[in-house]
C-alpha cells in the first residue's frame, strides 16, 4: 500500500455518567482517531491514551507529537511498501510510545484488511461470533449508590462485574456486592496501582469474597512486589498496566507476578503484539481477557474481534456502547439476551463511522502528512 493521506481528529464525547478510578474522574471521553487513506481505501483507529498521563505515561498531545515527528515519517519512508505488519519494525527504533504505535498500526491494518475484504476477527483468529460482556463500575460516593449502579448493569445482562477500588473503598463495597448478589456473581476488582506491598495484609481481607481476580494492585514497574503479593493473598493477581509486551508477559508469568492478564491492544502497541501476548499466555495456561479504555465504536469494534480468540476465557471490559455513551460515532454495540456483544463481521474493523455524529463530537482535525513537524 501507499499512504495518500493521514489525519488525527480529536473527539470529546460526553460520558453517560462520570467514571471515577483511583487515579481520577472522567466526565467525557477525550481521544483522537486516526484516519488514513491508502490505495484509495480508508482506515480508522482510536488512540487509547487519555488527555493526561495518569493511567500510563502516554497522553494524547504527546502521542500526536510522536506520531507527527517520529512514527509517521518512518512509515512514510516505506513508500509503496507500507503494510501493517511492517509498522512495528519501521518504528522499532523509537522507544516506548505504544499507544501512538497502536493507533497508527491499527488504522493501516483496517485499510489493508478492507482492501482484502477480511475482517479483524478472521485475520486475528477469532473463534467465536460473540463475546460475553463484563462491565467496569467506577468508585462511588456511597455503597447504596454503588448497589444501584450494579443493579442496573445486572438488569441489563452483564455477566461479570468489575469494581474499581482504592484504599478506603475496597473491602466494604466488595462485601456489600457479594452479600446482595450471592456467590455465583462473577466479581473482580481493579486498583490501577493504588496500593503498595505494605497493604498485603489489608488486601488479604478480600480473600473470603472469592473474587475472580485483583487487577494491578501495585505500581506498574513492581513485578517483584506482585510476585510477593501473589504468595500472600488467595485472590489471583491479574496485571494490566505492567504488561506492555509479550516479553513482559513471559517475564511476569515466569516470576509468578500474575496468573491472569488483561490485554489492551493500545497499551501493548497494537493487535499483533496483543495476539502474541495471547499466545504466550495460552502456552502457559494463563487466562487472558480484553480490557478497555472507554473506547468509542472505532476502538471497541477491533477489541471485540480480539476478545473472540480462544485464550480469552474470561469476560472482558468489552461493554455495550451505552455503558459509556448516549450516542456513539458508529452504530451502537448492544448486549444480546445472553449478555454477549457480537463480533463485527464486515471487512477491517467492521463498523462504519457515522459522519454527522463524528462531526458533532469533533474538536479539531489536523493532517499528519502535511508539514506539521521537523520531519513531516
Ligand atoms: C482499566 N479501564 O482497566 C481501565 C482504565 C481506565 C474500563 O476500567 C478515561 C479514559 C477514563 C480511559 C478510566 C476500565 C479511564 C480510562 C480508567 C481508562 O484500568
Ligand atoms: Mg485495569
Amino acid at each position: 500500500m501507499r499512504i495518500e493521506h493521514l489525519e488525527v481528529r480529536y473527539l470529546q464525547i460526553p460520558l453517560v455518567t462520570p467514571f471515577r478510578t483511583s487515579f481520577g474522574t472522567a466526565y467525557d471521553k477525550d481521544t483522537f482517531v486516526v484516519r488514513v487513506v491508502a490505495d484509495g481505501v480508508e482506515g480508522w483507529a482510536e488512540c487509547g491514551a487519555e488527555a493526561d498521563p495518569l493511567y500510563s505515561s502516554e497522553f494524547l498531545r504527546g502521542a500526536e507529537m510522536v506520531l507527527r515527528e517520529q512514527l509517521v515519517p518512518r512509515v512514510l519512508a516505506l513508500g509503496g511498501d507500507v503494510a501493517a505488519h511492517r509498522v512495528a519494525s519501521a518504528t522499532a527504533p523509537v522507544k516506548g510510545h505504544h499507544m501512538a504505535k497502536h493507533v497508527l498500526e491499527t488504522a493501516l491494518l483496517d485499510a489493508e484488511l478492507k482492501l482484502h475484504d477480511v475482517s479483524f476477527g478472521t485475520y486475528l483468529g477469532a473463534e467465536r461470533d460473540r463475546v460475553p460482556a463484563g462491565v467496569s463500575v467506577g468508585i462511588m460516593d456511597s455503597v447504596p449508590a454503588l448497589l444501584d449502579a450494579v443493579d442496573g448493569y445486572l438488569e441489563q445482562g452483564y455477566v461479570r462485574i468489575k469494581l474499581k477500588i482504592e484504599p478506603g473503598w475496597d473491602v466494604e463495597p466488595v462485601r456489600a456486592v457479594r452479600e446482595r448478589y450471592g456467590d455465583d456473581l462473577l466479581l473482580q476488582v481493579d486498583a490501577n496501582t493504588a496500593y503498595t506491598l505494605a497493604d498485603a495484609r489489608h488486601l488479604a481481607r478480600l480473600d473470603p469474597f472469592d473474587l475472580l481476580l485483583v487487577e494491578q494492585p501495585l505500581p506498574e514497574d513492581d513485578l517483584r512486589g506482585h510476585a510477593e503479593l501473589a504468595r500472600r493473598i488467595a485472590t489471583p493477581v491479574c496485571l494490566d498496566e505492567s504488561i506492555t509486551s509479550a516479553s513482559d508477559a513471559a517475564t511476569a508469568i515466569a516470576l509468578g507476578a500474575c496468573s491472569i492478564i488483561n490485554v489492551k491492544p493500545s497499551r501493548v502497541g497494537g493487535y499483533l503484539e496483543a495476539r502474541r501476548i495471547h499466545d504466550v499466555a495460552r502456552a502457559n495456561g494463563v487466562p487472558v481477557w480484553c480490557g478497555g479504555m472507554l473506547e468509542c465504536g472505532i476502538g471497541r469494534a477491533p477489541n471485540l474481534a480480539l476478545a473472540a480468540l480462544p485464550g480469552f476465557t474470561l469476560p472482558g471490559d468489552t461493554s455495550a456502547s451505552d455503558r459509556y455513551f448516549a450516542t456513539d460515532v458508529t452504530p451502537a454495540f448492544e448486549l444480546d439476551d445472553d449478555g454477549c456483544v457480537p463480533v463485527p463481521t464486515g471487512p477491517g474493523i467492521g463498523v462504519d463511522v457515522l459522519p454527522d455524529v463524528l462531526e458533532e463530537f469533533t474538536v479539531s482535525v489536523e493532517s499528519l502528512t502535511l508539514r506539521g513537524g521537523p520531519r513531516g
